[in-house]
């Protein structure tokens, strides 16, 4: 399969069970009938499952995304991408450089985070398919987040680099994700919005 990067990230849901209160299954096959465009499998955290109980919710979950032609997207786990079959890997800047990442993935897309000028200056972006900037928003999902950066953020990257795919990400809701668009970026990533959602339908058109 041969992913169009840029329309992809238009709806970009990311979950792991650790963020449901109902079958994590149930959620991504509702999200995906009412429109996300790709899907991360973030199984990470206090309360996340754990070694064969995740290969077994990581590939539920891969299968779902097959069926509906959705992108599956692992979030920094190497072994779990090759166990999945995954179509990518998202990492951040502390895990798995992105230099020893494509040299073993040459062909699957590999997302960087990105939340301050230094990390800009650090990252190889020519080897990234799309960066993840954040957190737009206070976020209360990730409890270890970075400060926020804010919608100037998404503006400042845009004016750097006019064609780079840019997913905004953190705090992102059905509210303000317009604003995220209209700042420049490619498409919004969002978890709560979905996982804490009273109607899953209508927050993935709204967003
Ligand atoms: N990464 P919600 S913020 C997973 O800033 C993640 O890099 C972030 O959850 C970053 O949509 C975040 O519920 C949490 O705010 C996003």
């Amino acid at each position: 399969m041969s992913i169009q990067i840029k329309p992809a990230l238009r709806k970009y849901f990311i979950m792991g069970s650790q963020n449901c209160e109902s079958n994590p299954s149930l959620i991504l096959e509702t999200a995906i009938k009412a429109g996300i465009t790709i899907f991360q499998f973030r199984e990470k955290g206090t309360s996340s499952l754990k070694a064969d109980a995740k290969i077994k919710l990581g590939k539920q979950l891969r299968e779902i995304c097959r069926e509906h032609a959705i992108p599956f997207i692992v979030n920094d786990d190497v072994e779990l991408v090759d166990l999945l079959d995954a179509d990518g890997i998202h990492v951040g800047q502390d895990d798995q450089s992105v230099k020893e990442l494509r040299k073993y993935f040459p062909d699957k897309i590999i997302g960087l985070s990105v939340s301050t000028p230094e990390e800009l200056a650090n990252s190889p972006l020519e080897l990234v398919d799309y960066i993840g900037a954040g957190p737009i928003f206070q976020t209360v999902t990730k409890t270890d987040a970075k400060s926020v950066v804010g919608l100037d953020w998404i503006r400042s990257l845009r004016a750097q680099f006019p064609s780079l795919p840019i997913v905004g990400i953190g705090g992102i809701n059905t509210e303000n994700a317009e604003s995220v668009l209209k700042a420049g970026a490619d498409g919004v990533s969002f978890i709560s919005a979905i996982t804490q959602a009273k109607n899953i339908e209508e927050s993935v058109k709204q967003l």
